[in-house]
């Protein structure tokens, strides 16, 4: 399914973000930028050490819940990581709305400001996490629309999720969010 927005495409894809061919992919981070389970496992395991130690290098704080940085991809088919890091669900009244907002438009303006012509992104802190995936898809849709409404780019934001009722809760919003 797609949507154009202002001279860019917005895609959803069912399938591994880790193996996507675009310029940026992002990755489900924890704030130490610690490596995990879930994307955060596959991106390191695929990507190999190099990820890890630039990020340990650059980011020694790591990075604030609710924005995002980014690294080289080493051994991945992109050229960059963007480490996103989302909230844990708690229930949706401790700002969780406004720090996932906040974590996909900082990957937005980096992978712009890096000049990535394509992003692929998961459905962030909706794994270990624990947000509900119908509500992220609100969230994770209507910031890219808007980023995209503002700037026209990124060309390509693809979501990539992992599994069909991921992808089932990102098409329902996707059409409700487009619908004239
Ligand atoms: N490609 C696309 N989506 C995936 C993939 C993949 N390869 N693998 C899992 N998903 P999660 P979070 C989906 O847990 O909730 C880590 O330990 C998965 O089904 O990766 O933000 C980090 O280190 C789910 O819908 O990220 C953090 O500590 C979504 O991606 C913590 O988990 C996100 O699941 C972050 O938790």
């Amino acid at each position: 399914m797609r949507a154009e927005i202002n001279g860019g495409t917005l895609q959803l894809h069912q399938g591994d973000v880790t193996l996507q061919e675009v310029d940026a992919i992002v990755n489900a981070a924890n704030s130490r930028l610690a490596g995990g389970g879930g994307v955060d496992g596959a991106i390191h395991r695929r990507g190999g050490p190099t990820i890890m130690a630039e990020t340990d290098a650059k980011y020694p704080e790591g990075c604030r819940t609710g924005s995002a940085v980014i690294s080289t991809a080493g051994n991945l088919a992109a050229k960059f990581v963007i480490h996103a890091v989302g909230p844990v669900w708690r229930g949706g009244s401790r700002g969780e709305a406004d720090q996932l907002a906040g974590a996909y438009r900082r990957c937005f303006e980096l992978a712009v400001e890096n000049g990535c012509r394509g992003v692929a992104l998961p459905a962030l802190s909706t794994g270990a996490y624990g947000y509900p995936v119908d509500r992220a898809a609100r969230v994770a849709l209507s910031t890219a629309i808007e980023f995209l409404r503002e700037h026209g780019k990124p060309e390509l934001v693809r979501f990539v999720l992992f599994d069909a009722g991921a992808y089932g809760a990102f098409a329902a919003a996707l059409e409700e969010l487009t619908r004239v």
